[in-house]
């Protein structure tokens, strides 16, 4: 990744700070430590590849060389953490939205944060805050992005060659890699400087993998599974399932997925 090039597709309205690393454990993990160091928001790093990629719950977020995105961005919210899931949502509608611009392909988003792409999964999104329990806000937050660019040569590893895809199968266009960071950055930072309004949700909504799909929800504290039709994602962001009784519920965290093995996580 070269910072020059990303530089030259901003827009200009928002300011960063773009650290560019070969290989790094987890770019999350390092920008954490840049934020408790008091780094400024808007401080990027981005890897070409990853030793100790994360995903939610610890799982592991395989990031191979030079063939993806792996980036994290530090962000000082000013508006309540209670608003947190608006940053992974926001994030969301920004990657997809740069995705389609300069892949000219349709995206979905599996909610609450994956995007996918053909029915595979070609980007995850890890957002983790530090909060002042004080004060009740921020310390900071920082927002990670892992993006499959394209299908490393061979395929992708065994543990997620069922689930994993590419934004592209074959032509990449000049820049795009560049260019996609750039126009995210651009345009999340458009949705966030509006936060903790959320205009971007319809957006989302009209992205929704989920809806009108037989899904599965696993309750990721009890273990207890649910399962019926996504009907939709309300304004809060809930993912709204009309269960087997007919009752329909909103689910805020947790795990969904399609009645298919072969889009289970
Ligand atoms: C995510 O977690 O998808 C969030 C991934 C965030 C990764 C970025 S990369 C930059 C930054 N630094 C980090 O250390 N992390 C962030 P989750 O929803 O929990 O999904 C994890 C699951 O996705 C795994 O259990 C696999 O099934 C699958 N998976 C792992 N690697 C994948 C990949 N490269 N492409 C598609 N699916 C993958």
């Amino acid at each position: 990744m070269d910072k020059y090039i990303v530089e030259k597709y901003f827009s200009g309205k928002h300011s960063f700070d773009i650290r560019c690393f070969d290989v790094i454990d987890s770019t999350n993990t390092a920008l954490k430590a840049e934020g408790a160091k008091g780094a400024k928001e808007g401080t990027v790093i981005i890897a070409d590849s990853q030793t100790m990629g994360r995903g939610r719950l610890g799982r592991r977020f395989e990031s191979p060389t030079g063939t993806g995105i792996y980036m994290s961005i530090l962000l000082r919210p000013k508006f309540n953490p209670e608003e947190a899931l608006k940053i992974t949502t926001g994030a969301a509608v920004a990657i997809a939205t740069a995705i389609e611009d300069v892949s000219g392909e349709d995206t979905k988003i599996k909610w609450v944060n994956d995007i996918y792409m053909r029915e595979r999964k070609v980007c995850g999104i890890l957002a983790e805050s530090s909060l002042n329990f004080e004060t009740k806000s921020f310390e900071y937050c920082v927002l990670g992005i892992g993006i499959n660019v394209k299908a490393p040569e061979g395929g992708f590893p065994e543990e997620i060659k069922d689930i994993a895809g590419a934004v592209f199968e074959e032509y990449i266009p000049e820049d795009a890699r560049e260019k996609i960071v750039a126009k995210f950055l651009d345009n999340f930072f458009n949705f966030y400087e509006n936060m903790p309004s959320d205009d971007y949700i319809d957006d989302y909504r009209r992205r929704s993998l989920l809806t009108g799909r037989e899904v599965t929800y696993i309750n990721n504290l009890t273990g207890l599974e649910e399962s019926g039709i996504a009907v939709d994602v309300d304004k809060d962001c809930h993912l709204l399932v009309k269960l087997t009784d007919g009752s329909i519920k909103a689910f805020s965290t947790g795990e969904v997925n399609l009645k298919k093995t072969f889009l289970k996580r």
